[in-house]
């Protein structure tokens, strides 16, 4: 599997919003730089390690609400290079809810399995911003969707089987639509809406493939969703939180 090795330049104001309207998703390539990837990587590690975490979750995702995030990491999901793009496909008004490690090694080397994320917060619909902190490719994990597939929820459905995930789309119910996989290189980024059927290839690879998860909402829409009590600022203003 080739992959594009250079980084390329965000798409325009029009094209990156019309792209994510049509699709449910967008690409951008070389968000942020290799070096940088290593250094959030080591960092993470770190934390992991010192919660005693780093093999200890058998889903192999950790989630960090807003204000519980290292300033290291919060500094850096609401910082110009990401805000850019934030602003172009949410608007004005944006604030960061909550960033996840997903990790991919030889203890969790299952896919992440077809799902909508919105199942698991309801509320307004969000955005999230897949980054790859490893190369990513189908043999290591990389993400795959259904491009378009934002338009509608799906049925979801209860599963227990100790990996996380618990609601979970069957292939059935996609049985028929387009499937396209998304190779990424270190510090690309893929900014997809929560209704985006998503998921992603197993780990056969025995090489990690970790990447990071952060999620926006629009600020300026009231909320339903009771999962985040402590947004943060990006950009504009934000309506008061509805109390849960
Ligand atoms: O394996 C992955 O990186 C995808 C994880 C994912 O889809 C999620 O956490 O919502």
């Amino acid at each position: 599997m080739t992959l594009r090795s250079q980084a390329v330049d965000p798409p325009g104001d029009e094209d990156g919003a019309m792209a994510y309207e049509r699709d449910g998703f967008l690409v951008v390539r070389g968000l942020y730089a290799p070096d940088e990837m290593a250094e959030w990587k080591d960092r993470v590690k770190a934390i992991l390690q010192e919660e005693g975490n780093l093999n200890n979750i058998p889903s192999g995702v950790r989630v960090w609400m807003a204000d519980k995030l290292d300033p290291y990491f919060c500094e850096r999901m609401r910082d110009e290079r990401v805000a850019r793009i934030l602003t172009r496909v949410i608007g004005p008004n944006v604030e960061f809810l909550s960033v996840k490690a997903v990790y991919k090694n030889e203890h969790t080397s299952f896919g992440s399995p077809w799902h909508q994320d919105w199942f698991y917060w309801k509320g307004s619909h969000k955005l999230s911003v897949w980054i790859a902190l490893d190369d990513a490719t189908p043999e290591n994990g990389c993400l795959r969707l259904i491009p378009g597939s934002h338009r509608r929820a799906l049925d979801m459905k209860e599963v227990d089987d100790g990996v996380g995930f618990g609601r979970r789309v069957s292939d059935e119910d996609l049985k028929g639509l387009p499937v396209t996989t998304i190779p990424a290189r270190r510090g690309d980024a893929i900014f997809f809406h929560d209704l985006m059927v998503h998921g992603s290839h197993p780990n056969t690879s025995r090489t990690d493939r970790w990447a990071f998860i952060s999620t926006y909402r629009d600020a300026s829409v009231r909320d339903e969703s009771t999962v985040w009590k402590t947004p943060m600022p990006v950009s504009g203003r934000s309506v008061p939180i509805v109390e849960g």
